[in-house]
């Protein structure tokens, strides 16, 4: 956890739109000591931000980590709630272990969890999600809505949209979205978002969201049976990106859309998603735990579940499977 005084560092420098900051100014600002003040920029520094100072006028951030540190994302992030809580971690098991953890002792709603490397990054059903070091966005989202527990899958599909906008706001680049959770860039997965439950029978606790989004990695540095399956906004946009970047976008985008969705409900959502979505009106295979459906998918109802029509004329209602498109 960072102190109060660097965030209050970060948020000056934030606000400064990268004009000079005197030590005094700084140390005004945030109720410090000059010294504390040079103490928690010497920390920057470590941490790998690059600050200039000059006499008489003051610091000013020059470049910033290449890690996704909690400063880094501080600085110029725009929501009220979502991020202001941020856990970094360097390696773990998984970012929803954590998260869950921290729901658990009460963190509140809008906590981060951000990790470098996973070694157990999971899917759904058990499923590995390969997490290599300082190259992807693995992150946990801690929410709180009033909402019954059956609607916890869409929040999924919220942010399916939060991350596509994202992208095409990082890249110029629109990813499209296959039911429920894979985010797709010519056909291949770029994301997979992972939504998971504490609740009561009648109530959610806390409902959390993970996302694993392929940023910087090259088509090497995936094992061999990802190696046709999935993609990176690097391979996809030829250029190297930054994941501060694009998490300070997502979280935006997921905030705006999550505030939209607790005051409109679902149906705003349902739009845009369908904008995104690519399997509505494709033939398809739906895999459920119940059995295998063919058909094709007529789209989702008002909450987002998946509508599929076999050749009967049947409509099947599904709530959770794996989809793949007949080409
Ligand atoms: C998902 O599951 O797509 C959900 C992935 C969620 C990952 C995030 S990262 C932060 C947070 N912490 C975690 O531990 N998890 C979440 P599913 O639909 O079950 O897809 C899993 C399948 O995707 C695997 O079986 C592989 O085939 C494929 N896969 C694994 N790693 C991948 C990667 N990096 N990129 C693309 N595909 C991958």
């Amino acid at each position: 956890m960072q102190s109060e005084l660097r965030k209050k560092l970060i948020d000056a420098f934030t606000n400064s739109k990268e004009e000079y900051l005197s030590g005094q100014h700084l140390a005004d600002l945030i109720g410090c000591s000059r010294t504390a003040v040079w103490k928690h920029i010497e920390e920057l520094r470590k941490e790998g931000f690059e600050l200039e100072a000059v006499r008489r006028k003051g610091y000013r951030i020059t470049k910033t980590p290449e890690k996704v540190t909690p400063d880094e994302i501080r600085l110029g992030l725009k929501t009220e709630t979502l991020g202001r809580n941020i856990h970094h971690e360097e390696s773990v098991d998984s970012t929803q272990k954590i998260a869950h953890r921290l729901a658990y002792e009460g963190s509140p709603e809008g906590t981060v969890v951000i990790a470098e490397e996973q070694l157990s990054g999971r899917g759904r059903m058990d499923r590995r999600w390969h997490s290599p070091k300082s190259t992807g966005v693995w992150m946990s989202v801690i929410l709180r809505p009033n909402i019954p527990p059956p609607k916890a899958p869409q929040l999924t599909l919220i942010t399916a949209v939060a991350v596509v906008q994202a992208i095409e706001e990082l890249t110029g680049l629109t990813p499209q979205i296959k039911w429920p959770n894979d985010i797709l860039m010519n056909g291949k997965k770029v994301t997979g978002i992972l939504t998971e439950l504490q609740a009561d029978a009648d109530r959610i606790i806390s409902i959390i969201i993970g996302i694993g989004i392929n940023v910087n990695q090259q088509l090497n540095d995936y094992p061999d049976e990802l190696k046709h399956i999935a993609t990176s906004l690097s391979i996809e946009k030829g250029e190297k990106l930054s994941r501060a970047d694009l998490i300070k976008i997502l979280l935006g985008k997921l905030e705006n859309l999550y505030k939209l969705y607790l005051d409109k409900g679902f149906y705003p959502i349902k739009l845009l998603w369908e904008s995104y979505a690519v399997s509505i009106g494709k033939s398809l295979t739906a895999r459920t735990i119940t059995g295998t459906i063919y058909g094709k998918a007529l789209g989702i109802t008002d909450d987002g579940v998946l509508m599929i029509e076999d050749s009967n004329g049947k409509v099947h209602h599904v709530y959770s499977a794996d989809i793949e498109l007949d080409s």
